[in-house]
């Protein structure tokens, strides 16, 4: 069986747990605490998550990556690339995820603790401050305190998306790559308490849940 390996707090690792889910294929669910590179390359062998280890022993990293593998080695089962999405809508979603990428992180990255496995251990908890805090350039008091304003930044981009996803059910009108990328890096937006995310927008997530069954949100304990 397949293994995947990840956090479940993280959006590259929830772009290919959707994958996974649409496509039904079976898997065995390694979660990793976020305690570091050496913890990660003593799992893994990699010092970014997500990674997968397929049946056959080998492993891959990269989410992307990793979810073109699974259009080409499950071929019977639905394509999430070829067919779903054309090159230049797919070039259009990268676009507009590099575009959003710097004041998306800076908001979820607060909101994020509020996975048990990250919040509520105290040594991932240390880490993952650290490496934000490095990162954005700000503490994750001061990017909470200027939430407002990082997403004010990104409300045409995140319009945009939303009438997309609202015409066609999904980011075209099949499940395809772009919503594993859309919904899993996004779905720390859900977590803001104080912000209003457009309903149709929200409803496009439940969507996405249910074509991959599953949840990506923390379940609280
Ligand atoms: N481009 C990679 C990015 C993966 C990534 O950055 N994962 C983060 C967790 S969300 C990670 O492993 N970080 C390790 C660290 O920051 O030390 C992908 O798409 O898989």
């Amino acid at each position: 069986m397949l293994t995947l390996m990840h956090f479940d707090f993280c959006p590259f690792c929830q772009r290919v747990r959707l994958a996974l889910g649409y496509k039904k294929i079976a898997f065995a669910e390694q979660p990793v605490r976020f305690y570091g590179p050496e913890h990660f390359q003593s799992i893994s062998g990699f010092d970014r998550l997500p990674v997968v280890e397929y049946p056959d022993g080998t492993r891959q990293g990269e989410s992307l990556e990793i979810i073109a593998e699974l259009d080409r080695r499950f071929l019977e089962t639905p394509p999430l690339f070829r067919g779903s999405i054309t090159d230049s809508e797919w070039e259009s979603v990268q676009a507009w995820r590099a575009r959003i990428s710097g004041m998306l992180f800076r908001l979820i990255a607060p909101a994020l603790t509020q996975y048990a496995s990250l919040g509520q251990d105290a040594r991932a908890m240390a880490y993952y401050r650290d490496r934000m805090e490095n990162w954005l350039e700000d503490t994750l008091e001061g990017l909470r305190e200027r939430r407002q304003e990082w997403y004010a930044g990104m409300a045409a981009d995140l319009q945009e998306v939303t009438e997309r996803v609202a015409r066609y059910g999904f980011y075209t009108p099949v499940f395809s790559v772009a919503d594993t990328l859309i919904t899993g890096d996004l779905t720390g937006l859900r977590l803001l308490e104080d912000i209003q995310l457009p309903p149709e927008l929200t409803a496009y997530f439940a969507r996405v849940e249910a074509a991959a069954h599953i949840s990506l949100l923390p379940t609280g304990g």
